[in-house]
């Protein structure tokens, strides 16, 4: 194998780049279109691996430019941003890094779900700016406890946050592709009756072309004026222009809010609603879990230069 057989697509955290630049010579694509086009003339021919992450990805057009390509290795569980429909018709591998991050994209769920409906956040404001002193105690908030939640998307971690809701009595239902089988949890047979159907819907779905703006206006509406929307998922499985018109005219008591239809950028309304927590996708972001997946990234970038398959192959 030669030096330039692996790509890197976008930053990576220190120990994936250092890795593959250290042990396999990586080269990394240049962020600048042109600066892109320069280098694929010359390189694109030798790239057979490409490491990248759910925020960049490997898009239609750079997966087209790569002529031998053959594996994309992704940081993350959501793998949106690469182009799997052209993958699989290429026959090229797709891996994510599942599970390891269960835990702590549940748990920043219910950060968010406490935060929102308790408004903890807010409150905290109120402390800091002096409002405590000058005009008296905290207006009374929502009860957490005990609430019916739809979960959108029962997989890996939308089974992870329900697990975690029961511990706060709250009853559970889900819409999914398909029903799951081994759970107690009530189906809805569309998103507008989960939402319909509860106090909080929290978005849990995986992103890609079938879940884009699975949450629209009626759905939004569905969750109406004293329900609660979490999103830990893509900012594109919800309408967000509808989201925002939304939270401004009362038809929805609060959100909160780790994902956004085009990251960093944040709907700048949303701002100054107290009833709106915003978080920059940090899901997944502690040292621990991060350190798992740079782990399972390396582990899958391994096994695919010694024997031409992953261990956590998208779709597998
Ligand atoms: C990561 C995530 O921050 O795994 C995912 O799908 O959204 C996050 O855990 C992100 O993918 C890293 O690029």
């Amino acid at each position: 194998m030669n030096n330039t057989t692996v790509l890197q697509v976008g930053p990576l955290m220190p120990m994936v780049q250092d890795a593959i630049v250290g042990d396999y010579g990586a080269l990394r694509l240049p962020d600048s279109p042109s600066g892109q086009d320069d280098f694929l003339l010359r390189h694109a021919e030798s790239f057979e691996v490409a490491v990248t992450s759910g925020k960049v990805g490997v898009g239609t057009d750079l997966m087209r430019a790569l002529p031998n390509l053959r594996a994309v290795i992704n940081f993350g569980v959501g793998y949106d941003t690469t182009d799997f429909s052209q993958a699989a018709e290429r026959g090229i591998t797709v891996s994510n890094t599942p599970d390891v991050l269960n835990d702590c994209v549940a748990d920043t769920a219910i950060a968010l779900y406490l935060d929102v409906l308790r408004k903890t956040s807010a409150a905290d404001r109120y402390v800091r700016r002096g409002d405590w002193v000058t005009t008296g105690n905290f207006p009374l908030a929502t009860k957490a406890s005990g609430k019916r939640v739809g979960i959108l998307g029962l997989g890996r971690i939308g089974k992870a946050i329900a697990r975690r809701l029961e511990g706060f009595d709250c009853i559970i239902s889900y819409h999914s592709r398909n029903r799951v089988t081994g759970v107690s949890y009530e189906y809805a047979a569309s998103p507008a009756e989960l939402a319909a159907g509860c106090d909080v819907l929290i978005v849990a779905a995986a992103g890609g072309p079938e879940s884009v703006r699975l949450v629209d206006a009626a759905v939004i509406e569905a969750i109406g004026p004293t329900g609660y929307l979490i999103n830990i998922a893509r900012g594109s499985v919800v309408d967000e222009a509808a989201l925002v018109a939304a939270l401004l005219k009362g038809r929805l008591a609060g959100a909160g809010l780790d994902v956004f239809a085009d990251e960093p950028k944040v709907p700048e309304d949303l701002f100054a609603l107290d009833n709106v927590v915003l978080l920059p996708h940090l899901g997944s972001g502690t040292h621990e879990t991060r350190a798992d997946m740079a782990e399972l990234t390396l582990a899958n970038l391994r096994s695919f230069l010694a024997t031409g398959s992953v261990l956590t192959a998208v779709g597998a």
